[in-house]
């Protein structure tokens, strides 16, 4: 059989997240049209009979490390890299801008082979306007394939993950057990649940002001001496300043409450089964400069 790692990197707001959600045809990673949602690399496997592809979506590129977070996703694109098998390189329908040629340049330092995907085709109308865009991206890297995909029509995408098939290696047996999908724990992906209405519901500074941990997850069929008819979760919304925590609770707790409503549902769809959310607020200050904070995230 053939399988193996595919990193899918590029700038914020491209679609990486978008693309390992259909590829393995669960809502796994948030998706939102804010830059920046990815903070951390989410794995997602795709089992085929005789193949097994371990995607690793991670956070977009950024133009400027601001803080620990920004250093802290740098450092998990670049382990994703390393790691990887095959790198997709996942860019708009535009020519390549000063930011796309900085990733090609960070690509240009390991020697992976890699693909190209020029996602969002369906915002261009005249598909003959691709055709400069694919050739000025040969020009600039070796790409193995340029295959234009739009993950929103699935456009495109059987071709990508041929060619994908194409540049793994073989292998003896596969890495991972057929019903595992994601290397995160349910907590990591309710918390990230919560983060993405968090991007949805609010504007300006507050999603990025924001972090999300689960700190109580009962499920009554592990703990049935508890009588709760529902999964009990209690999670804390991180913030930075008194102010923010105001605006997450809105006035009169109108705005936590539609918070807590939308993400109750779709952790419901995750998970199927009735869940009992309760949300939290708390001031971290300046959470994002601090390191061994953003490392707690994402181990429980
Ligand atoms: N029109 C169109 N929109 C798309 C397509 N794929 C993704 N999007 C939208 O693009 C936006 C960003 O998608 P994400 O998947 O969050 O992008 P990302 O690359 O993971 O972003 P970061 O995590 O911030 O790096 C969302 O609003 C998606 O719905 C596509 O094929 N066509
Ligand atoms: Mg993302």
């Amino acid at each position: 059989m053939k399988g193996g790692y595919i990193a899918i990197i590029g700038k914020p707001n491209v679609g990486k997240s978008s693309l390992l959600n259909m590829l393995i045809e669960e809502k796994i990673s948030s998706v939102s049209p804010k830059p920046q949602t990815t903070r951390f690399n989410i794995m997602g496997i795709l089992n085929y009979k005789d193949a097994q592809m371990i995607f690793i979506d991670t956070p977009g590129i950024m133009k400027k490390l601001k803080d620990k977070l920004d250093e802290f996703s740098l450092s998990e694109i670049k382990k994703a890299i390393e790691d990887a098998d095959l790198i997709v390189l996942l860019v708009e329908p535009k020519l390549p801008d000063e930011e796309d040629l900085k990733i090609i340049d960070l690509i240009k330092t390991f020697n992976k082979p890699v693909i190209l995907a020029i996602n969002k085709i369906d915002l261009v109308k005249d598909k003959r306007e691709l055709l400069p865009i694919m050739e000025n991206y040969s020009k600039i890297f070796d790409f193995k394939e340029v295959i234009p995909i739009s993950v929103l029509y699935r456009d495109g995408i059987y071709i990508l993950l041929d060619e994908i098939l194409k540049y793994l290696p073989n292998l003896e047996q596969p890495y991972y057990e057929e019903d595992i999908i994601t290397d995160k724990p349910l907590r990591i992906l309710v918390a990230e649940i919560i983060r993405e209405k968090i991007y949805l519901l609010y504007k300006d500074e507050i999603p990025y002001a924001s972090a999300v941990k689960v700190e109580e997850f009962i499920d009554p069929e592990e703990h049935p001496e508890q009588k709760r008819d529902k999964v009990y979760i209690r999670a804390v919304i991180y913030v930075e300043k008194d102010s923010q925590k105001g605006i997450i609770i809105g006035e009169g707790g109108k705005k936590i409450k539609e918070l807590g409503t939308i993400a109750r549902k779709e952790i419901e769809r995750l998970i199927k089964k009735p869940v009992y959310l309760e949300l939290w607020v708390k001031v971290k200050e300046h959470w994002r400069r601090n390191e061994s904070f953003i490392r707690s995230l994402q181990s429980l």
